[in-house]
């Protein structure tokens, strides 16, 4: 049996039969967003090997996780404002639409893992912080650190150049200008983002979709989430219906971008209920992007969808005006 893949800067997909792209028709697929190759593969051969979809989705992010796949997922990436790399996750069973997450998460590795355990082993559905931390321990996931070399240059260079970029707005000092501590300003404007600090550069998050052969839908992210972010700063990437949605009567959707954007729209959850209609995947994840670049022109994101049938596409809206962190 043949391996179809197909890969690009923003998707790649694995599945046993037919052409790249929305006309494939064959079940079981993987794809997740960005040109992670090896968490695909991971994620096929989970399944190859007698796994659910949940595991194919688990094992699939949790490969990037360890990977670090390009800075963005996992330990060492997006030192926040502390210094601290912090991680956001979700996994979504698409029969029983049981979701488990984690935000926030700090001192662990494995969100992945951590957020499947909130399924198996909670009634909950979101666990955050430090509590979401304590949880990973008493489940058997090491506390450890997550700073490494390079996190700690990248925070130190940040320093270095008076917190540029950062996401604070209507604060003195002038947070365009200097560090904090910052105290809020009495009067609040309402100015556009004039240069995006969320690009095609530094939001890499992993976000996958698994439709086993019976058509069962399984998706999970993972994301160390935004450079530079305030403590405390959750994305859209646990979010369910924001970072991914799984629903086995429909297909699956997940999303990768400025998560302080996207989760306002719920692109994964309205990308599944077009699909639902009968929506073409490739024209599902326009729309819920076009939807988006409405209110927000400048917004940079991506989402990939797939439907049960095994067609599949995707659609970026990708900025041009940027700065390059690096
Ligand atoms: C976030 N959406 O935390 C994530 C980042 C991301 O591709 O997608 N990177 O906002």
């Amino acid at each position: 049996m043949a391996v179809a893949g197909c890969a690009s800067l923003l998707l790649i997909a694995l599945q046993l039969a037919g052409p790249c792209g929305a006309a494939a028709t064959a079940l079981p697929v993987v794809i997740n967003t960005w040109a992670f190759r090896k968490a695909t593969e991971t994620a096929w051969r989970t399944l190859q090997l007698g796994g659910s979809e949940l595991d194919a989705v688990e094992k699939g992010c949790g490969q990037c996780e360890i990977d670090q796949c390009d800075g963005s997922v996992g330990y060492g990436g997006s030192p926040d404002e502390s210094g601290e790399t912090t991680l956001d996750a979700m996994i979504m069973d698409g029969n029983t639409m049981e979701v488990g997450a984690v935000a926030d998460l700090r001192h662990v590795k494995n969100a992945i893992g951590v957020a499947r355990k909130v399924i198996e082993h909670t009634k909950h559905t979101l666990l955050v912080g430090e509590s979401a931390s304590l949880f990973a321990v008493r489940m058997g996931f090491p506390y450890e650190d997550l700073t490494t070399q390079r996190s700690l240059s990248m925070y130190s260079r940040w320093l270095n150049q008076s917190c540029q970029p950062n996401y604070w707005k209507n604060v003195v000092p002038d947070s365009s200008k200097s560090c904090g501590p910052y105290k809020r300003l009495e009067k609040v404007s309402f100015e556009e983002e004039t240069i995006s600090q969320r690009n095609v550069h530094n939001h890499d998050t992993i976000g996958m979709v698994v439709i086993g052969k019976s058509g069962t839908v399984a998706s999970g992210t993972s994301t160390n989430g935004g450079v530079h972010k305030i403590p405390g700063r959750v994305g859209d990437s646990p979010i369910a219906g924001a970072g991914s949605y799984a629903d086995s009567t429909a297909g699956g959707a997940a999303a990768t971008g400025d998560g302080d954007t996207m989760m306002r729209f719920l692109p994964s959850y309205q990308a599944v209920e077009y699909m639902r209609m009968g929506t073409d995947p490739t024209v599902a994840c326009q729309k819920v992007i076009s939807r988006i670049q409405k209110h927000v022109p400048k917004f940079f994101g991506a989402v990939i969808c797939a439907n049960t049938t095994g067609s599949y596409g995707m659609y970026l809206a990708q900025q041009t005006n940027f700065a390059d962190p690096d």
